[in-house]
Parts: C-alpha cells; sequence; structure tokens
C-alpha cells in the first residue's frame, strides 16, 4: 500500500512539473521569447544562490546530527594514526569543497546576464592549468604517502613480543587457532579439511607442532597493549576481516595469506564504560560481499588482561585432542602413544626445533 502511494505522489508530481513548464511555455508565447528569457534567468541566478545557502546550511545540520554517531574512539594505538589521517583528510577536502561551491554559485548569481557587461573571451590560460594540476597533485601525494606509510607499518613485520592468531574465513563463520605452547602453528593441508572429522582447517596430524595448537571458532581473545598479528586465509572464496573499533580491515583470500596486525588499547571491559553500553562488543565484520550469508558473517573479539587470556587459554583443549581423544592425557581413555608424533602431542617449545626438522 505505502509503495503504491509513493508511486502515486511521484507520478503526480510528475504530472504537476510538466504541466507547469507547459504553461509557461505558452505564457512565454504570449509575453515575448526575449523578455521570458530574461525572466527565467533572473530566477535561475536566484535559485542558485538559494541552493547554496540551503546546501552550506544543510552540510552543517547533517555533521549537528550525526556527530554523535560516529565510532568510538579507536580502541587500537594504530587506528589512532587512521584516525588522525582521516581528519586531515576530511578538514583539507572539506575545505575545497566549501570555497569551490561557494565560488561556483555565487559566480552564478553575481554574474547572471545584464545588459551592463559583455562576458569576456577567456579561452586559455597554461598557467592556471599548471597551478589547478601542480597544487592538487602534490597535496594528494603527500596525503597518499602518508597511507602508504601507516599501511606498510600495519601490514609488515610484527613487534617480536606480538602474539599470533591465524584467522580463516568461510562462508560463514570465522575460525581461528592459536600456535599453542610452542608458538609455532602447524603445517595445513586444504585436502585434510574434513569438519565430519574434527578437522575444519585441514590441520596435517604428522606435523608436530600441531599437536598443542587451540582452535575457537567465532570469537577470538587477545590481550590488551600486546600486539597481536593475524595471519588471515580463506577456505572458500574471499572474505574480509573487518575490525570497524581497531579501524583495521584486510583481505582473507583463498591459498594467499595475508597479514596484519595491532596493539589493543582498552579490554571490552574499558570500552563498555567508554562507550556507556554494558552491551558492548567489539566486532568482527565480514567486510566482503561474499555469498548469501554475508551478512551474518559476524565476530567477537575479547580484549582480555594476561591473567584473564591465561585463564581461557587454560581451559581449552587442542584440536588434535578433540580430534583424537584417546591421545589426550585428560581423557580416561587416554593410551599413552610411542610414536614421535605422539610425544610431541604433549611437548612445548623446548623440543620445537627437535620435531620439526
Ligand atoms: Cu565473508
Amino acid at each position: 500500500m505505502q509503495t503504491f502511494f509513493i508511486v502515486a505522489i511521484l507520478f503526480l508530481g510528475f504530472l504537476i512539473t510538466f504541466q507547469i513548464a507547459k504553461t509557461s511555455e505558452y505564457v512565454s508565447v504570449l509575453k515575448g521569447e526575449e523578455k521570458s528569457r530574461r525572466q527565467s534567468n533572473r530566477i535561475n541566478a536566484f535559485l542558485l544562490l538559494a541552493f547554496l545557502i540551503i546546501g552550506l546550511f544543510g552540510v552543517y545540520y547533517c555533521n549537528e546530527v550525526f556527530k554523535g554517531r560516529l565510532l568510538y574512539v579507536s580502541a587500537s594505538y594504530q587506528g589512532e594514526s587512521i584516525d588522525k589521517m582521516m581528519w586531515i583528510t576530511t578538514a583539507i577536502t572539506g575545505f575545497v569543497f566549501i570555497i569551490t561551491h561557494i565560488a561556483l554559485f555565487w559566480f552564478a548569481f553575481k554574474y547572471q546576464e545584464s545588459d551592463k557587461r559583455k562576458a569576456y573571451f577567456f579561452p586559455h590560460s597554461t598557467k592556471l592549468e599548471v597551478i589547478w594540476t601542480v597544487v592538487p597533485s602534490i597535496t594528494l601525494t603527500i596525503m597518499i604517502g602518508f597511507g602508504l606509510y601507516y599501511w606498510f607499518k600495519i601490514t609488515g613485520e610484527a613487534p617480536k613480543n606480538a602474539m599470533v592468531v591465524e584467522v580463516t574465513g568461510s562462508q560463514f563463520q570465522w575460525d581461528f587457532r592459536y600456535p599453542g605452547p610452542d608458538k609455532v602453528l602447524g603445517k595445513k593441508y586444504y585436502k585434510d579439511i574434513n569438519p565430519a572429522a574434527n578437522n575444519p582447517l585441514g590441520q596435517v596430524w604428522d606435523d608436530p607442532a600441531n599437536h598443542d595448537d587451540i582452535h575457537a571458532t567465532g570469537e577470538v581473545h587477545v590481550v590488551v597493549n600486546k600486539p597481536v598479528k593475524f595471519i588471515i586465509g580463506s577456505k572458500d572464496v574471499i572474505h574480509d576481516v573487518g575490525l570497524v573499533h581497531f579501524r583495521m580491515k584486510m583481505d582473507a583470500v583463498p591459498g594467499t595469506p595475508t597479514t596484519m596486525w595491532f596493539t589493543p588499547k582498552y579490554t571490552t571491559k574499558q570500552m563498555k564504560e567508554i562507550t556507556g553500553n554494558p552491551d558492548f562488543v567489539y566486532e568482527i565484520s565480514c567486510d566482503q560481499m561474499c555469498g548469501k550469508g554475508h551478512w551474518s558473517m559476524r565476530g567477537v573479539v575479547i580484549v582480555e588482561t594476561q591473567e584473564e587470556f591465561d585463564t581461557w587459554m587454560f581451559s581449552q583443549k587442542p584440536q588434535y585432542y578433540v580430534a583424537f581423544p584417546d591421545k589426550d592425557p585428560s581423557n580416561p581413555a587416554y593410551k599413552p602413544d610411542s610414536t614421535a608424533a605422539g610425544n610431541a602431542a604433549i611437548s612445548t617449545g623446548n623440543n620445537k626445533a627437535k620435531t620439526r626438522q
């Protein structure tokens, strides 16, 4: 019903405009072509001026209304530089926008057709062309330069003390893998992917480095004030890890690992206080249209203290034990394994070099 009314209103609006146009045509015939042209010129000049004033007021009004709805403060240190860049870009482009629009509409009004003057023929000026080519080029190059600088920082080498989390996108969920005590992510092979056999990421069980890797779905835990490096991949199509609160994002491409690192600044608990929202959570959105369930591809980042993280990590069971419960020492059915792979299951970083040979 609503659609019908909207269509009807639009149609009536069109009809009225058409009729007015037709009437003014008849009027101009009656009044004489020349006089009516001058009159419509004057009306247009005033309309352009009105458009400028209403338009600029609209820009100001929108800013006032939406000011409070912007994202909160950046939740990562790196995001602060991204925000700074955004404000500088907004200031420069905003300034240029206002100046050029005032000039555009004011000139159209001021220099409307008049008997007292004649238009000056001004076909070309090399000097002007050079100025308006060189100035924006230099400005944009500087802005892009800063962008590249931060981009290389975020996608480059992570600090030595960074924790590593592997993030894998698939239609339509996020999987996370922690390297475990040995700090090495075990090898993966896409043909080993078998969710029915508790191997959703295709971990190669023959690789001992896999035996302590922790797998989690939907929620990723990270530590406040500690750099975290995401190694990102995909099992099917291109997804994108969008961390809007941290001002980070990176494509998840099948077959080509991508990385990014950042340092969370506030725990989830602190952010609940900052935002005044007791239900606040850091979200991972998929920022790449990836299929019909794209909208539902939501993950959660839990930023916590080192102690809280350790407690959580301690409660996690390596995916190897999930896939092979009889290898789990905490399982009553545990069968000690004498093979190298079995021994490595309970090994830590100390003998990593030996088992990875
Ligand atoms: Cu996706």
